[in-house]
Order: structure tokens, then sequence, then C-alpha cells
């Protein structure tokens, strides 16, 4: 009873305050100037379009919250980015959400999560982004959405003013990941605690990107009737293949693997929401950039059912003579 949404909105969010680095904000801008509406447009049958930028709206500084960076512009940002997924969402169409840091996926779940309460997450990541304040080595926000969102979480926070308005609700068990890497000792303990279906890299080896995307859908939803959020870091892919990107690791998905795992996730016909986060094109040189921009591009199309072996002229049954 599936079927791809052949409509589609994109929503750009300049903000980069979830991590230390310059850059990550101008992403949105970069993947419009490579051609992402045109390029998406030539999907056959797709109706594409472009809702703008989200406001990142300046807030009052409040009270400081321990080993966690510049918290009220980061839920500023979450919270204005909610209302707007939610308002794609509404409007029927796949919600392609282009980063920005990977703190904004506190905002893109959560307007998900308003619109389908029976929301399933799969985070594409070399890391797990499930840090505390408490855990975090870094400080930076962009290592915690998941810990944010997880209601199963909530009692390991202290009270975060300014975070009144997200009421944790999503449900760990509905969370997967695939193409960890790199997951610091109390995330391990998380995942280990909550049971969480993980393909890091090492069972991506093992069994395939394929049925490792088939195993993750079929353990967080065996009979095939939830609607999927795909929250893809760019740092998921190896480092040689996207190089701009604030924390790099080797060792990771290449972007055949990526490209197949968001064929897969399209084939089901319940993917609705796509974050892509984490391209710095302040990173690298012009090559870099311009490899991890087209990467990320050729994962956006991908999840949209752009065919690899390419499509035939609609309606033309010879060549031109
Ligand atoms: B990203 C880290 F300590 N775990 O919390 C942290 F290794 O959104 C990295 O996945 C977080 O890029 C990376 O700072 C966040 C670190
Ligand atoms: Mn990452
Ligand atoms: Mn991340
Ligand atoms: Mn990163």
């Amino acid at each position: 009873k599936w079927e791809p949404l052949a409509r589609v909105g994109i929503l750009g969010v300049p903000f980069e305050k979830g991590q230390k680095k310059y850059g990550v904000s101008v992403a949105p801008a970069a993947l419009r100037c490579a051609g992402l509406v045109e390029q998406l447009r030539q999907i056959e049958g797709l109706d594409v379009k472009d809702f703008g930028d989200v406001d990142t709206p300046k807030s009052p500084p409040s009270a400081r919250v321990d080993n966690m960076e510049h918290l009220e512009q980061v839920s500023a940002c979450a919270q204005a980015l909610s209302v707007r997924v939610a308002e794609v969402l509404r409007d029927d169409r796949v919600v392609i959400t282009i980063g920005g840091d990977h703190s904004i996926g506190v905002g893109s779940v959560d307007g998900h999560y308003k619109v389908n309460e029976d929301m399933i997450l799969i985070w594409v990541d070399a890391h797990a982004d499930i840090n505390t304040n408490e855990t975090s080595d870094s400080g930076s926000v962009h290592g915690m959405p998941v810990a944010l969102l997880c209601r199963e979480l909530s009692d390991y926070w202290p009270y975060l003013p300014t975070m009144d308005w997200q009421v944790p609700r999503f449900s760990i068990k509905n969370l997967g990941y695939i193409g960890l890497r790199s997951v610091d000792s109390y995330e391990r303990l998380a995942i280990e605690k909550y049971n969480i279906p993980t393909f890091a890299m090492e069972d991506v080896d093992t069994h395939g990107i394929k049925s490792s995307v088939q195993h993750v859908l079929q353990q967080l939803d065996p009979r095939g009737e939830k609607p999927i959020h795909v929250s893809f870091d760019i740092d998921s892919l190896d480092a040689l293949e996207a190089p701009s990107t604030g924390t790099p690791v080797r060792g990771g998905l290449t972007l055949r693997e990526g490209i197949n795992m968001m064929e897969t996730i399209y084939a089901t016909g319940r993917l609705r929401a796509v974050d892509l986060v984490e391209i710095n094109p302040a990173i690298g040189t012009d090559t870099d950039r311009r490899h991890t921009i087209d990467a990320g591009l050729s994962i956006l199309k991908a999840a949209l059912g752009a065919p690899r072996r390419g499509t035939a002229p609609k309606g033309v049954l010879d060549l031109p003579k």
C-alpha cells in the first residue's frame, strides 16, 4: 500500500553553532549553487519545491548549562526548523533538510514526529551522536541530538533552559544506526543498554550494505508499515569520498554503498524525511569540496528514486533518424 511520494520539499538550515568550525552553515547555498534543485527536477515525475532557508533566530542569552555550547541558539534554530518540517510534511511532500551541523536533527526529527508519531529513525553516521552534556568530550551539541530526542534518555539530562518547547516523546526503540566507527564509551553503553539495532562498519563489511539496511528496517518495523526518517551525516561516507566535513573518519561507507542504501530505502515507498548534514565547504581543497558536494547530491538523488541505469524519453519509441 506504500508508494514513494512524487512530491518533495527542500529546507536549508544555515546553522553551525552545534560545533566549533566555520563553514557548515554555507552548505545549503553551496548545494543549491551546485544545482540541487535542477538535478532533483530531472528525476522523472518528481515535483520539487524549494522552501528556502529556515530562519536561524537570534535568541537572548540564557542560563548556561555545563559542557553544552550555544544551547540557546541550537534550541531556537531547532524550534524554527521543527515548525517548517511539519509544514512541508503536511503539504504531502518528502522533506529534505539541508544542514547545517547535526544539532539540527533535533528540529527535523521533532517536526517529523509531530506529523507521524509512528516514524522510525535511521541515523547514518560515523558517530552515534548520543552523548549528554555529562558524557561528551567536546561540549558540542552536534554530538548530542539523539540523546536530546529520545524520551528514554530524558532522565539523564539536567533542566535545559530554552528547551521547554521540545518534550522528547520519540522512543529509542524506533532508532537504528548504520555506518558507526567512532563511538565514545558512554555512547556504546547506551547502545547496549537499549539494544539499538546497529550496523557499524564491521557489520556492513560482514553483511553487505543492502542486507544491513534491510535488517535494520526489519528490526524496527517488521510489518513494513511505518514512515522512515533518514538522518544522513556526510561523515558516514569514507573521509576519502567526502573530505569536506568537520569530523572526518577513515574506513567509512563508499559512495556506492551510500547510494545503494538510499535506493533500498526509497524502494520501500515509506521514506518521508531526509536530513543531509555536516557538509563543510570551507574545509579542504576545491576538489575536496566538489567531491563532497557531489556525493551529497548523489545521496539525495538516490533517496528520491533517480535510477543509475538512466531513463528512456517518455512516449518515444524509436531513435531519431
Ligand atoms: B557528528 C564526538 F567526541 N563524539 O561528542 C563528540 F568524538 O554530528 C564527535 O556526528 C561528535 O559529526 C560528532 O564530540 C558529531 C567526539
Ligand atoms: Mn558524524
Ligand atoms: Mn552526526
Ligand atoms: Mn561532524
